[in-house]
């Protein structure tokens, strides 16, 4: 079984797959912390996690066109400059599970789980690339990134970015070895994982065995064949996905995870309290969070009640948000949207309905 070597996961995650294993943290649990414990952390594994030891584990580093290939060991990562950043990884899928209900998508069932906030610390990758030699002006375009973790073909998990994220010493890209001040967990990536902030879960490839500098993107299948947008009426007969960008900064999002789905509500003082999350793509900060229960009739603005201080476009973390809203006692169903704003005055559609797609990304 290559499955056979598996960590032991808490038993709160809710797992959307055992094999590979895919599960995500219940939504009311996950708005608890601004900084998301390791231990419920969403996990999105597409192959089984690769046993890494340490004491023997390299990094390597190829540009394309030159004849050579550097290494680094862990021990010599950890003596580089060192840099910690608060950012939000979320997957792409996360959600798909109300998209679901317009109409059925090829995909994981998520709810608004698959995302998480923490705090990573690593080397930059602007820093690895330059000691190795790449510069802006070399005509590169893209990094690609290898994972450890193998299908049974003995292909690797693959993903790239362009290269300007990654040069960018604002771009904050890590290859990161600590989440939340330990080591990464085997689930999330040990030793090192790329952190590319702003960007799709997808890019952040866990278990990092090789960076190649090229003039192309990834070839891997999760680059060229998924992770990618479509209009609402594309189905599977017509889909060509060499007619979509791979997606890589996501749009502006928001959930409401308090209360859930078909919870009873509580009414104190003639109102429900609503509560959730917030973030966007590309380094972008959430601005606001409009409310509504009489299907935008009226709009209640929530209160942004944590959110990290970096300024856009270095903004990396979600905002929770709350709000307390009046109702009408008597009634007895309330269909409650919730719709972020960000930095760029993007807006989050009201529903999914006219943003539906065959994959069911965000
Ligand atoms: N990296 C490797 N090597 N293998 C993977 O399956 N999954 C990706 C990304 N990096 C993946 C990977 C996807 S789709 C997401 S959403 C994130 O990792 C999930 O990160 P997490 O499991 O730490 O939450
Ligand atoms: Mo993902």
């Amino acid at each position: 079984d290559p499955y056979g070597k598996e960590p032991i996961r808490h038993p709160i995650l809710q797992p959307a797959s055992i094999k590979p294993f895919n599960a995500e943290c219940p939504p009311s649990l996950l708005i608890e912390n601004f900084i998301t414990p390791n231990e419920i952390f969403y996990v999105r594994n597409h192959l089984p996690v690769p046993v890494i030891d340490p004491a023997t584990y390299e990094l390597e580093v190829e540009i394309e066109g030159q004849n050579r290939t550097a290494t680094f060991t862990l021990n010599e990562l950890k003596k580089l400059p060192k840099c910690t950043i608060v950012a939000t990884i979320m997957c792409a899928g996360n959600r798909r599970g109300d998209m679901t209900k317009v109409k059925a998508v090829k995909g994981l069932n998520w709810g608004p789980g698959a995302v998480g906030t923490a705090t990573w610390t690593g080397v930059r990758l602007s820093d690895i690339l330059r000691t190795v030699g790449v510069n802006e002006d070399d005509g590169y375009k893209h990094v690609q990134f290898e994972g450890i973790d193998y299908d049974v073909t003995g292909k690797s998990y693959g993903a790239s970015i362009p290269i300007w994220k990654a040069l960018d010493k604002r771009g904050d890209a890590l290859l990161a070895y600590e989440m939340n001040g330990v080591p990464i967990p085997r689930d999330h990536g040990f030793p090192i994982r790329v952190i590319v902030p702003g960007v799709v879960g997808a890019r952040n490839v866990k278990w990092l065995g090789r960076i190649i500098v090229s003039e192309k993107e990834s070839e891997s299948h999760w680059q060229q064949n998924d992770y990618k947008g479509f209009s609402p009426s594309t189905d599977w007969d017509t889909v060509d996905f060499t007619k979509s960008p791979a997606i890589q900064e996501l749009p502006v999002i928001s959930a409401i995870c308090q209360p859930n789905e078909g919870d009873k509500v509580k009414v104190v003082d003639g109102c429900i309290l609503v509560r959730g999350y917030a973030w966007s793509g590309g380094g972008q900060k959430i601005v606001r969070v409009d409310v509504t229960v009489d299907a935008g009739k009226t709009w209640h603005v929530a209160n942004l009640d944590n959110q990290d201080t970096a300024e856009p476009p270095q903004h990396w973390a979600w905002t929770l948000w709350s709000v307390r809203i009046p109702v009408d006692e008597s009634a007895k169903n309330l269909e409650i949207w919730a719709k972020a704003v960000d930095s760029s005055y993007n807006t989050q559609p009201e529903s999914f309905e006219n943003i539906w797609n065959l994959r069911g990304c965000s």
